[in-house]
């Protein structure tokens, strides 16, 4: 049988807007976690944009701009902003794309046969900025409880999906499988949410007309009713069994804590309704804030992600975010903190071991690598790639950091304890020969493990070692099994990680 992808999302974004840092963020995330899955075997990394929703249509009507000229327009600067991240997803979705908008109307049709989605009617407030419901009670002095801006009444009749049904069995299933959400703060959420009970809730909006059209009726989908079935859309749902099965249920759905209620309770009745299982993990991640706030758009505080990869490069970023926290929590954010992981981490720790083993061999051995001897620091880590390759899927990612991190300063500590300056001064040749050997192939080794964090940069440092312009993403088990090559010629180069000076920035 074939083996199952290791299936990984991130949620679509609203282009109502120009995309931030937060954005970047959890699709830095993914593409570590698919780019770590493609090194063991088949992955699939899906990302996108929500197009449809009152919030998107006003944003367009602010800009004198159709609905679909305006999310036209927009869509090239997310895709070109993860292209600069060096984000190589597999399929970019847009809500908007007939693929998606054939399934959402048969999920529409298939649900209301089954009675799972009946007519009534609806009263209550709705906040169009959260594209979200709320029980008067839930109102926070009268405001959306999550935003806090003015929600409004609305009175329609409405397409209604039986969430309530589902109610005892997301139940069950959040007790019987306890780290399907992730992280556990979350979890418990959740569950207090699912306590309290779980209502009937209107997909559909006749006030507007910016969406997918209702089958056989009138008025539009609810924006994230529509958006949730992206991910399924995107593999085939109903279209290609084969194509669908060989992906789903995902490994992991990356989302922001916000919208952890719509992928932990919505969702899953949804694909229950229509016959399929849930992901194996829906991890909500923290946010990345500024002085205690989150970064969004409407804040005001969004910085411009394209001028940060400009300034720090975008690997810098990449390790930023990764390395920063652990996965789950909130961090802050500033530019300071940014310019301290690249000079100390990456400039003095990463960039210096690749710079002076460079260097060295370029003094001492006119840039080629030496014959190989004992490797006993490396022999030390053998177990790294696994150790790596385990902390990652379990989305440890700053684990996984400072366990090659060790290996980084363990090889800067053993060039200050052997010094290679010393051997060559005492005609040690062979010592230094092995000594050499095992710093390139260390560094080797560390630009196929850092590859998914920071591929632009550890693609340069495997040019520099000489091995040319192969892709580095090979199989870690059997790029291990082939060390380096004697023999070969290594480029010095200016330093990987050039020291950034923030005065005057
Ligand atoms: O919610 N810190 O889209 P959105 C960390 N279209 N992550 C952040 C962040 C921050 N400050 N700000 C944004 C939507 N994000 C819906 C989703 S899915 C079927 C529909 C990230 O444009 C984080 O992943 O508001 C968050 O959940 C997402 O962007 C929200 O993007």
């Amino acid at each position: 049988m074939q083996q199952r992808a290791y299936y990984v999302t991130t949620p679509i974004y609203y282009i109502s807007g120009n995309p931030h840092i937060g954005h970047v963020y959890t699709t830095v995330v993914a593409d570590v976690l698919a780019r770590t899955a493609r090194t063991a075997g088949p992955a699939f990394f899906l990302t996108g944009t929500d197009e449809h929703g009152q919030k998107v249509a006003n944003a367009a009507t602010a800009a004198g701009k159709l609905p679909q000229e305006w999310c036209d327009d927009l869509v090239p600067r997310w895709q070109s902003l993860f292209a600069a991240y060096h984000v190589a997803y597999d399929d970019f979705i847009r809500t908007t794309q007939p693929r998606h908008e054939r399934v959402v109307q048969r999920v529409f049709e298939t649900l209301r046969e089954r009675g799972d989605v009946y007519l009534g009617t609806y009263e209550g407030w709705y906040c169009v900025f959260d594209e979200t419901f709320w029980l008067e009670s839930k109102l926070a002095g009268g405001k959306c409880p999550t935003c806090g801006r003015e929600v409004q009444w609305i009175s329609e009749d409405d397409w209604f999906f039986a969430l309530s049904k589902y109610g005892p069995r997301l139940l069950e299933y959040f007790r019987a499988h306890p780290d399907w959400v992730r992280p556990k703060s979350v979890y418990n959420e959740m569950m207090a949410l699912l306590e309290e009970g779980v209502e009937d809730f209107s997909i559909s909006r006749t006030n507007f007309d910016w969406g997918i059209p209702i089958p056989g009726g009138s008025g539009v989908i609810y924006v994230w009713f529509d958006a949730l079935l992206n991910y399924i859309s995107a593999i085939g749902w109903s279209v290609d069994d084969d194509r669908f099965h060989a992906y789903w249920p995902a490994a992991v759905q990356l989302v922001g804590k916000e919208i952890a209620r719509f992928h932990t309770i919505i969702w899953p009745a949804v694909l229950w309704a229509i016959g399929e299982a849930p992901p194996e993990l829906v991890f909500a991640h923290g946010w990345i804030t500024v002085e205690g706030q989150k970064i969004g758009k409407s804040l005001g505080n969004a910085v411009d992600p394209f001028a940060l990869a400009d300034r720090f490069g975008a690997d810098s970023l990449r390790y930023f975010l990764l390395r920063e926290a652990p996965f789950g929590s909130d961090f802050s954010y500033s530019e300071e903190k940014i310019a301290q992981r690249h000079n100390n981490d990456l400039g003095n720790d990463l960039g210096n071991l690749a710079h002076r083993t460079l260097s060295m061999l370029q003094r001492y051995r006119e840039g080629v690598v030496p014959a190989p001897g004992a490797t006993p620091v490396l022999a030390r880590f053998a177990e790294l790639p696994q150790h790596m390759r385990t902390a990652i899927f379990d989305l440890r990612f700053r684990d996984a950091l400072e366990s090659a991190w060790d290996l980084v300063t363990t090889l800067n500590r053993a060039v200050e304890e052997r010094k290679p300056w010393a051997l060559h001064k005492e005609e040690r040749g062979a010592e230094l020969d092995a000594f050499l050997y095992e710093l390139c192939e260390g560094l080797r080794r560390l630009a196929i493990l850092l590859h998914p964090f920071m591929p632009e940069r550890m693609q340069e440092l495997w040019r520099r070692l000489g091995i040319g312009e192969t892709r580095i993403d090979d199989a870690w088990e059997s790029a291990f099994a082939r060390p380096l090559a004697p023999g070969t010629h290594t480029i010095l180069g200016d330093p990987l990680f050039p020291r950034l000076d923030l005065v005057g920035k």
